[in-house]
């Protein structure tokens, strides 16, 4: 279209008629284009439970809103602390549950200190409690508890919170952006965040404004995803890399990245999804660099991993995590890649082969996530004239 256009405008002298219809078409595309740059973005983040969506959502207030207050960072405290508790108690109660023995003489007495206290965070971290959870984290055995956290439920920033503990613990403590974008809440129900990008100069300048909505990955809040199905112009799906060792919470029996696939799948060829872009985010790199160093292989899991690394495909791969992530990529555009049993009247009509977006994220990096949304907008705004033509 762009071509023709040109060819439009180099064509020697042109009747009247034929220039005036050539301006008027120009112009027609540019309103449209204006018209398409300034309508609202709608984004729904997708992906199962603990796979970065909230984190995301987080971002955007911290990227593109004004971030957290004072007052907002206090409020946080109580689910901090809600966070270090829940880690420290399940790390004791599995170290008896896998056998394990304390290496440190007074650890035994700070477990009992710390089951007596039940599921409940305290409210003020006094000084004994400070002292055994300190006492326990530095204990050798509760440290190989945590390396096999892949057989239990742990929070994935146990490591985080718990390392960061002597700080967090003081009196005047106000969490730090980090501490925040590293505290885990479930989500239930849907949640919404608008917020306003601008546009580069070169594609017209001005903002745009976006609409992003954050639901909650759990088994039993899946159900509710439809409501926001309507109108979406871009799924975001979060995948955890590192979930690759670890099975659901909601049933024991399922490996976390298979589900994970399992609900791209759906996600992908689900009929009111069927016009919507669709942009996977590989999240949590940094987790899955950390446990293939720490000797974890994706192979013991997805036992097809061997064969994939000696295929063609990975021939450009350097180390065991590029491999990896490409392993884990491959999967996502093999199913992008199958037949759609019903296909949608939408594709149908309007679409032949449907693009998929990747990139490789930790979502807890701020850097990284104002990248890669930047890139994100980039193929938003590229896609809008590509559909009216003009790219
Ligand atoms: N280290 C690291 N932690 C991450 C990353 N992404 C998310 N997390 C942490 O993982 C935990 C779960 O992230 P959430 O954003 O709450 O996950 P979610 O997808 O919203 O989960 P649901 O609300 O249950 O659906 C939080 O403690 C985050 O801080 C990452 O890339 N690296
Ligand atoms: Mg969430």
């Amino acid at each position: 279209m762009k071509l023709k256009m040109l060819h439009c405008l180099r064509s020697s002298k042109p009747p009247q008629s034929d220039k005036q219809r050539t301006s008027q078409e120009i112009e027609r595309k540019c309103s449209e284009m204006h018209k398409n740059f300034r309508e609202d973005v709608k984004i729904l983040l997708l992906g199962t439970a603990e796979s970065g969506k909230t984190t995301i959502f987080k971002q955007m207030r911290i990227l593109h809103i004004n971030g957290y207050t004072d007052d907002e960072r206090r409020d946080e405290i109580p689910e901090i602390y809600q966070n270090i508790h829940e880690s420290i108690y399940q790390l004791v109660q599995y170290m008896s549950i896998l056998g394990l023995e304390y290496k440190c003489c007074t650890s035994q007495r700070s477990a009992s200190y710390i089951l007596s206290m039940g599921w409940a965070a305290p409210e003020y971290m006094n000084e004994e409690y400070c002292d055994h959870v300190i006492t326990l984290w530095n204990d050798f055995g509760i440290r190989t508890c945590y390396e096999r956290s892949n057989e239990f439920p742990l929070s994935d920033s146990t490591k985080y919170f718990l390392d960061n503990f002597e700080r967090i613990s003081q009196d005047n403590y106000i969490p730090t952006t980090e501490d925040i974008l590293h505290s885990r809440k479930v989500t239930t129900g849907i949640h919404n965040i608008s917020f306003r990008v601008p546009i580069p100069d070169y594609l017209g300048g001005g903002e745009q404004v976006f609409h992003m909505w954050d639901v909650g990955g759990q088994r039993n809040q899946r159900n509710k995803w439809i409501q926001v199905f309507d109108g979406i112009h871009a799924v975001l799906f979060l995948i955890s890399c590192s979930d690759f060792d670890q099975s659901l919470l909601e049933d024991a029996s399922q490996n976390r990245l298979q589900e994970a696939l399992n609900l791209f799948r759906s996600v992908w060829q689900n009929r009111f999804l069927a016009a919507a872009g669709f942009i996977v985010f590989l999240n949590k790199q940094d987790i899955m660099e950390r446990k293939i160093a720490s000797g974890k292989h994706i192979v013991d899991y997805f036992p097809e991993f061997e064969e994939f690394c000696n295929s063609p495909q990975a021939e450009s791969c350097f180390d065991e995590c590029d491999w990896t992530k490409k392993f884990i990529k491959q999967k996502l555009i093999d199913i992008t890649e199958e037949p759609v049993k019903r296909p949608s009247r939408n594709l149908i009509n309007h679409q032949t082969k449907r693009e998929c977006y990747y990139h490789f994220t930790v979502a807890t990096d701020t850097c990284c996530i104002r990248k890669v949304f930047n890139d994100v907008h980039q193929m938003i705004l590229h896609d809008n004239l590509a559909q009216i033509g003009l790219f």
